[in-house]
């Protein structure tokens, strides 16, 4: 696997068990009991609602009431977790955005066994990771179903989705983990997705998710053009634009070397 080159000093570090990860070295301070928004998101089928009551049985995980229909609310260390279940059929997809200001992370969930949707899956997280309000946000990609025999590895996996180029894109730190959330009623606590969130709570930056929605400048500006594009392409039998623009990165942008 070669190396990734961002704006900070990366490190690409293997894990137990094949897990694998791109991060920027940054050292983030831990605040006592930080409220933070992780969208759950994948295609439909991925696995994304039996990820999410497989973490309920995680160790040191605690399961807080009052949540939301299609929200479950963890504290997990420090962190009081809201994760949002967004369903991931064609036509469900548009809806995803107008949580992406709030979120503080993703959980992008693959069924690591579907190769005829890879490439539906890959152009989905391109979509995902490149809007305006993704783009530098911390992404757990959970590569489900390992328990299948027809699984792809997290290293082939990052060759499908093409995983090196979006993050260097899109400056998101990103980590990927092997799972199977559904297992038998005897199996331990689901230790490498538990692992993967951990990782992602620690990479949220300290400051707030940014809120784009009301500081957007009025007009058609970029983000209403791209807005525009992705209601056309998140319905069904969306395709991906050849030669898209990428939006602007700015200084301190991403780059390769050589
Ligand atoms: N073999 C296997 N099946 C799984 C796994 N995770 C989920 N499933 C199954 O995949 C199907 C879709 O799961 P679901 O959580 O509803 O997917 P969602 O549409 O992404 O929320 C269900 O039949 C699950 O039982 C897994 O790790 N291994
Ligand atoms: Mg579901």
């Amino acid at each position: 696997m070669g190396r990734v080159w961002g704006a900070l000093e990366p490190a690409v570090v293997s894990g137990p068990q094949g897990s694998t990860a791109f991060l920027w070295d940054a050292h983030i301070p831990l605040s006592l009991h930080r409220k933070v928004t992780l969208l759950v998101l994948g295609l439909d089928n991925a696995g994304k609602t039996s990820i999410i009551m497989d973490l309920d049985r995680g160790e040191g995980v605690e399961v807080l009431p009052m949540a939301q229909p299609a929200q479950t609310r963890l504290r997990v260390e420090r962190f009081e977790v809201t994760l949002l279940d967004l369903p991931g059929a064609p036509r469900s997809r548009s809806a995803w955005r107008s949580h992406y200001s709030a979120a503080h992370g993703l959980l992008f969930v693959l069924d690591s066994s579907d190769l005829a949707r890879m490439e539906e899956a890959r152009r989905v997280l391109s979509r995902v990771l490149s809007h305006p309000d993704v783009s530098g946000k911390p992404l757990l990609l959970l590569a489900n179903k390992q328990d299948t025999a027809s699984a792809l590895l997290p290293c082939e996996l990052i060759e499908r989705l093409s995983l090196e180029r979006l993050v260097n894109e899109n400056r998101s730190p990103c980590r990927i983990e092997p799972c199977a959330a559904k297992r038998g009623p005897t199996a331990g606590p689901p230790r490498t997705t538990l692992q993967g969130l951990r990782w992602l709570l620690r990479t949220i930056p300290a400051a707030p998710a940014p809120q784009p929605a009301a500081a957007s400048p009025p007009g058609p500006g970029p983000r209403a053009a791209r807005g525009r594009r992705e209601e056309e392409e998140e319905g069904e039998g969306e395709e991906e634009r050849p030669g898209a623009a990428k939006p602007s990165r700015g200084a301190g942008g991403i780059r390769r070397r050589g």
